[in-house]
């Protein structure tokens, strides 16, 4: 049957928490049927990401989703009967009132980070009874195991991936309409997509000095910014710049269903935070990932917590080397480099078999629909 959902999202930083939003929003919508109002506090942010928003318009449908702004004064109605807190949000209390004055309570979900900790499997889906209210809200976590709710796979992903792989002239096509000319000597294609990292300059001289050649596209942003640094001149998108045995080319930011085409048709993804660590792991090709940075070295933990699971049963564990070089911002990153380009055919059929595991754990928004159905019974 399907249900009215809310979902409630504040963007704290980047495009991790708005991605991931909308995504959850957009498969319970257009892939489940279910009627979605997504709640969001920065539009711009959103229209970043998702160019056919206005951040104008404090209402209005996207993907079969209704957007709204979500400020102060919104949020005055009647609750749905499922309730999503991106990422810990804080509801207004006027609508956890409302919430409370339901004949039946809605399914009160915090949709939690993405983690490979071992803790996850044991915190998954507990549950947290209001300290006034006659309701209670229960945790549902991402992750990689079968304990975990799993993370966000569209229906067809994989079948569209394999078309896309199985068909070179769709391929150029595909590069040509990024703005990436043809090049008939390319080798390795890479994609950069990363905080500021330390790490990036003996990465782009191991890469400049790697005899086999190396493509790399880099999305405007962060990264870009730092190439033009380390290759002390300005790179436009659209620009391609030769440093030794690398070609930079610099493209636009894309709109994230393109961004996936890019994943898909890469032989290795930089990728970052949340949801692009996610599409780079559905891509099935071998992926370096940078956990958002945060104090204590927090994410050392995250970064380390997820090479125990996704190399576990790859020895050697091609490539892990760099993983935690590039997560540290130091070491021998030119030797991590050389190591893992020696073995980047193995990781390639590593990380198909990764891919083919995080499906046989379930999309995580019908995972979610199940686990919130169960609730409301
Ligand atoms: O932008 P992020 O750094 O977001 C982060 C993380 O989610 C982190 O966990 C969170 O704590 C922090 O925000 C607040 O990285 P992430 O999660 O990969 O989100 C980037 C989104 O941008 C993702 O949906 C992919 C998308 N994207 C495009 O659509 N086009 C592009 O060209 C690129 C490079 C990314």
């Amino acid at each position: 049957m399907p249900r009215r959902w809310d979902i409630f999202c504040a963007v704290v930083d980047n495009f991790g928490d708005i991605g991931v939003c909308w995504r959850l929003a957009r498969r319970l919508s257009l892939g489940l049927g279910q009627s979605v109002r997504l709640w969001v506090d920065d539009l711009y942010s959103f229209q970043r990401l998702r160019a056919a928003v206005d951040p104008a318009q404090a209402a209005q449908t996207i993907d079969g989703i209704e957007v709204l702004g979500w400020d102060a004064h919104a949020a005055a109605v009647e609750p749905a009967d499922i309730v999503i807190e991106g990422f810990g949000v804080k509801l207004p209390a006027r609508y956890l009132d409302a919430m409370a004055a339901r004949q039946r309570p809605p399914a009160w979900i915090n949709l939690e980070y993405l983690s490979a900790e071992p803790w996850v499997d044991t915190h998954h889906g507990l549950p947290s009874p209001h300290p006034r209210l006659p309701l209670t809200k229960y945790f549902f976590f991402p992750g990689f195991t079968a304990a975990t709710g799993g993370v966000l796979i569209e229906a067809g992903l994989a079948a569209a991936r394999e078309a896309l792989r199985a068909d070179p002239a769709a391929q150029a096509a595909f590069r040509r309409s990024i703005g990436i000319a043809a090049h008939a000597d390319a080798t390795l294609w890479l994609s950069l997509f990363c905080y500021d990292n330390r790490a990036l300059a003996p990465l782009v001289s191991a890469w400049a000095g790697d005899a086999r050649g190396v493509d790399c596209i880099v999305p405007a942003g962060v990264a870009l910014k730092q190439l033009e640094a380390i290759a002390g001149r300005a790179i436009v998108p659209g620009a391609c710049v030769r440093l030794g045995a690398l070609r930079i080319h610099a493209i636009p930011f894309l709109d994230p269903d393109q961004y996936d085409r890019l994943l898909w048709t890469c032989d290795l993804n930089l990728v970052r935070g949340e949801d692009s660590f996610v599409r780079a792991q559905l891509a099935a090709r071998p992926l370096l990932w940078q956990a958002y940075p945060q104090d204590e070295g927090a994410h050392l933990t995250k970064a380390e917590a997820f090479c125990d699971r996704y190399f576990a049963g790859l020895s050697p564990a091609v490539g892990r080397d760099l993983f935690t070089a590039w997560n540290r911002q130091c070491g021998d990153i030119a030797g991590a480099w050389a190591a893992l380009r020696d073995g980047l055919p193995r990781l390639n059929a590593h990380a198909a078999g990764w891919a083919r595991r995080l499906e046989e754990n379930g999309d995580l928004a019908l995972n979610l629909a199940t686990f919130c159905e169960d609730r409301l019974e």
